[in-house]
């Protein structure tokens, strides 16, 4: 079967309003093919496909609000498949994670907390629109070696750059690493030194790589 069958017979089940159908396919396309692989020639740019329908107006809320589910419930087994197992199960650390301020594209950043929870790492996720001096407080308060922000639009992106220079005055560069991901910085990657970020993951299954060389510059 292509590709692009299965990104049909994905969304034909999710059409049919069947979520538990449309999980089986993608668990049993993964036993052929890998989760990883699925994730990224199936789900996502089914996703991303979805999503623009949606915004077009061309897809109903309930049948967009269903593909994140979809996609959520098989995240989730993904990340406790084999595949993705982390043998050293002890706590890597702390990450704050957030969309920045103004953004409100949750689906990424709810990837990328599962991904690095079932990596090891304990995740304060701050949700939606957060601002810059919230990420700051809350990665003091719990010793956070990582702030992680997600922000899908250029304009929402550029916010992020509060959180470089607030780290910076306060001295904390050296202390706190900043990981940004998104749509925005796989369009623009140029965007990821504008911002002030010290790394990027172009998916949430390479969040967790990002997050260990990071964690290994904290001064
Ligand atoms: C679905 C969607 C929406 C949904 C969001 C619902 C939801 N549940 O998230 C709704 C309809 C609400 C929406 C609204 C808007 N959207 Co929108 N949206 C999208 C769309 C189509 C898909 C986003 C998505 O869910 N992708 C699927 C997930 C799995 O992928 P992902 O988000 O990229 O996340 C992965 C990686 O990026 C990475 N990652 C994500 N975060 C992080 C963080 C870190 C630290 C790391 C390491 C990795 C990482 O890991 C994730 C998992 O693998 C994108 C198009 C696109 N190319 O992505 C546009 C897009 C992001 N939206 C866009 C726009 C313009 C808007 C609106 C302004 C539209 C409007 N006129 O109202 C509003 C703004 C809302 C706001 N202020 O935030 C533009 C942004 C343009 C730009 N470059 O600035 C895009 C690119 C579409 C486009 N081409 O025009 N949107």
């Amino acid at each position: 079967m292509t590709t692009e069958e299965k990104i049909r017979i994905l969304g034909d089940a999710i059409n049919e309003g069947e979520k538990d159908k449309a999980v089986e396919l993608l668990k049993d396309w993964s036993v052929q093919s890998g989760f990883k692989e699925i994730i990224f020639t199936v789900l996502e740019p089914m996703l991303i496909e979805w999503g623009k329908l949606w915004m077009q107006g061309k897809l109903s809320l309930a049948h967009g609000y269903l593909s994140g589910k979809v996609a959520e419930e098989f995240y989730m087994i993904a990340s406790q498949s084999e595949e993705m197992l982390v043998a050293d199960k002890k706590v890597k650390g702390t990450i704050v994670l957030g969309n920045i301020e103004d953004d409100f594209h949750p689906l990424g950043r709810r990837l990328v907390h599962i991904f690095a929870k079932s990596a090891g790492w304990n995740i304060i996720d701050l949700g939606n629109d957060v601002p810059a001096e919230i990420f700051i407080e809350n990665a003091i308060k719990n010793q956070a070696g990582i702030i992680a922000v997600s922000a899908m639009m250029f304009t929402t992106a550029k916010n992020i750059l509060k959180i470089r220079n607030e780290l910076d005055s306060q001295l904390l560069s050296d202390k706190i690493k900043l990981a940004v991901g998104g749509a925005v910085f796989k369009l623009r990657p140029e965007l990821v030194a504008d911002v002030g970020g010290d790394g990027t993951a172009d998916n949430a299954i390479d969040a967790p790589a990002l997050f260990d060389s990071l964690i290994s510059k904290v001064k």
